[in-house]
Order: structure tokens, then C-alpha cells, then sequence
């Protein structure tokens, strides 16, 4: 896949009318690793140290047009508060500016974890803008079937889940199917 690296941005993002597929979650939950696995390349920082990505990273798969979105983790304890309320500002301005080219939002949640107060108040801010968010499970190597399980009886009615591992590729088609369909 074609792929590349466009830009670090916290204001004037490409909104160009090419669709965005945006990956978010908690620092850590592997956003940028999925997102070097779906291309197949490591475009994306990836870090064992939370809050890695600092800004909001562009990568454009150029035979689609579609820009992978790669948000800066909410959730870091380590942020301080002025940086967190940064952070924030971006990140709204951003979904506010961008809103009509946003084709879906990967919602990641640690299969082992499960979700967090944050990842249900950013499904429920996503959901009120009328913003297309799929639930994607994330390390699932890690986790038992038990595990999974528990994590999708959570997360109640809501219908577009996808399980995956970035480590071991699971997931790719499904994920690839809402990123390119
Ligand atoms: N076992 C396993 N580890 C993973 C997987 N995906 C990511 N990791 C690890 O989790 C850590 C964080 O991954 P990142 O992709 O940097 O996470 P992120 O969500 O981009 O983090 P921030 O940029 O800080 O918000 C790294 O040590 C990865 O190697 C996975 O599918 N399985
Ligand atoms: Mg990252």
C-alpha cells in the first residue's frame, strides 16, 4: 500500500476533501501500531512510553486519497493539566473543523482493559457529532477469549466492533474494509 507521511499538525489541518480515517484512544491502546500494520509499513511512532504522539499526524494512502488520522492518546496521567487542557483544544478543533470529511473513527479500546470512563465519554461526544465510530479491540494476543468476551459484553448494543492484534496482523481486512468501503 501507498503510503505517506503528510504532516504533524495542530491547526490548519488538510481538510481537502479527501475522506479521514481517524484512530483514537487512550495513550498506549496502539493506535500508531495499527496503523503501521494495515499499511504494512512503520510510518507511524511507536512507543512503549505513553503520550508519544504529540500532535495530530497526517499519513495519506495515495492510491485511495484517504488520510489516516493519528491522534495524539487521551488519558496519560503524566500530562499536566495545562497540557491536557491543549490537548483538548486541538483535538475539538479539529473534529469541529473536520467533521464533514471524517469517513469513520476507529474507537480503540484494550482488549485486556476493557473500557474507560474516557473511552465512553469520547464514543458518546463522537456519537452527538454524528461521527461513524467502530469499536476496535486492540492487543488481542494478549487476551483470552474470556477476556474479549467480557470486553464486548461491555461495550452493550453498540454494533460495529472489530477485534485485532497488531502484533500478529489479526484484524487487517476489517478494519481495512471500513477504512476503504
Ligand atoms: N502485544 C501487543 N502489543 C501492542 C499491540 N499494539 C501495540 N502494542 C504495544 O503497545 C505500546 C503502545 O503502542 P502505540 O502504537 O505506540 O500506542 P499509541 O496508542 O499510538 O500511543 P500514544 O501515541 O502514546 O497515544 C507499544 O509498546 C506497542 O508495541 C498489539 O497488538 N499487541
Ligand atoms: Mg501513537
Amino acid at each position: 500500500m501507498k503510503v505517506r507521511f503528510v504532516g504533524s499538525f495542530l491547526e490548519n489541518f488538510p481538510c481537502d476533501g479527501r475522506k479521514h480515517a481517524v484512530f483514537v484512544g487512550r495513550s498506549n491502546v496502539g493506535k500508531s501500531s495499527l496503523i503501521n500494520m494495515l499499511v504494512g509499513q512503520k510510518v507511524a511512532k511507536v512507543s512503549k512510553e505513553p503520550g508519544r504522539t504529540r500532535a495530530i499526524n497526517f499519513f495519506l494512502l495515495e492510491d485511495q486519497g484517504i488520510y489516516l488520522v493519528d491522534l495524539p492518546g487521551y488519558g496519560f496521567a503524566k500530562v499536566s493539566k495545562v497540557e491536557r487542557e491543549r490537548w483538548r483544544a486541538v483535538i475539538d478543533a479539529y473534529f469541529r473543523t473536520c467533521k464533514d470529511d471524517i469517513k469513520v473513527v476507529f474507537l480503540l479500546i484494550d482488549c485486556v482493559v476493557g473500557p474507560t470512563e474516557l473511552d465512553l465519554q469520547a464514543l458518546d461526544w463522537l456519537k452527538a457529532l454524528g461521527i461513524r465510530c467502530v469499536l476496535t479491540l486492540t492487543k488481542c494476543d494478549r487476551a483470552t477469549q474470556e477476556d474479549i468476551n467480557k470486553t464486548i459484553k461491555s461495550l452493550g448494543q453498540n454494533k460495529e466492533i472489530v477485534i485485532t492484534s497488531s502484533k500478529e496482523g489479526r484484524g487487517k481486512k476489517d478494519v481495512l474494509s471500513y477504512v476503504l468501503n
